[in-house]
C-alpha cells in the first residue's frame, strides 16, 4: 500500500464544485477510509498566461494502484471533468498533479517523483502542510521549513464545510 498525494486545481466552470466532484472521484481510488482533503485556498494564477484565479487544495490517500496506474486514474478523473488541453499552463476544470508516492523518486517521460515543482508553490506547500505538519520530503528536506508567512500570505482559505 502507497502514500501518496495529490494536487488539486481548477479556475473554469466552478472550480470549487469541480474539485468536489474530484474528491468523490479520488475517495473511490483509496482504501477504506483513508482519503483525505485540505482546505481550498484561493490562488492568483502562476505563470504567464492572463487567466481566472484559481482554487487549490491537497488531497491524501493510501491506495494499492501502481505510480503509473495512479496516473492514468488521475488522468482519466480529469477528462471526466471535461478537461481539455488547449493551452500549456493555461486555464482548465480540472488539474490533479500526482506530488508524492511514498518516497519514491521516478523520471519518465509520462510522469516525475516528487512533482518537479512543488517546492516552488505556495498552493501546493500550504495545504499539503496542512494535512501532513511533519511530513519530510523523499530528499530529505522537512515540509515544515519551506512553510514561511509570506507563502501563506499568497492563499486566501476559503470557507468550505468539509
Ligand atoms: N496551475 C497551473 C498554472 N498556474 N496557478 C495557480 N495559482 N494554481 C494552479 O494550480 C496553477 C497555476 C498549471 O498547472
Ligand atoms: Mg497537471
Ligand atoms: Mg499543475
Amino acid at each position: 500500500m502507497a502514500k501518496v498525494y495529490v494536487a488539486l486545481g481548477a479556475n473554469l466552470e466552478n472550480p470549487s464544485a469541480q474539485l468536489d466532484d474530484a474528491c468523490i472521484a479520488l475517495k473511490e481510488l483509496a482504501e477504506s477510509s483513508s482519503f483525505q482533503i485540505s482546505p481550498y485556498y484561493g490562488s492568483v494564477p502562476m505563470g504567464e498566461v492572463v487567466q481566472p484565479d484559481y482554487i487549490n487544495a491537497v488531497a491524501s490517500l493510501e491506495t494499492q494502484l501502481s505510480p503509473i496506474e495512479l496516473l492514468d486514474a488521475l488522468q482519466a478523473i480529469e477528462q471526466q471533468q471535461g478537461r481539455v488541453r488547449l493551452e500549456h499552463w493555461g486555464p482548465r476544470t480540472l488539474d490533479l498533479d500526482m506530488l508524492l508516492y511514498d518516497n519514491v523518486t521516478l523520471t519518465s517521460k509520462r510522469l516525475t517523483l516528487p512533482h518537479y515543482g512543488m517546492k516552488q508553490r505556495s498552493f501546493v506547500l500550504v495545504p499539503l502542510f496542512d494535512l501532513a505538519p511533519e511530513l519530510v520530503l523523499p530528499c530529505g528536506t522537512p515540509l515544515r521549513s519551506l512553510i514561511t508567512p509570506s507563502l501563506q500570505a499568497e492563499l486566501q482559505e476559503l470557507d468550505t464545510d468539509h
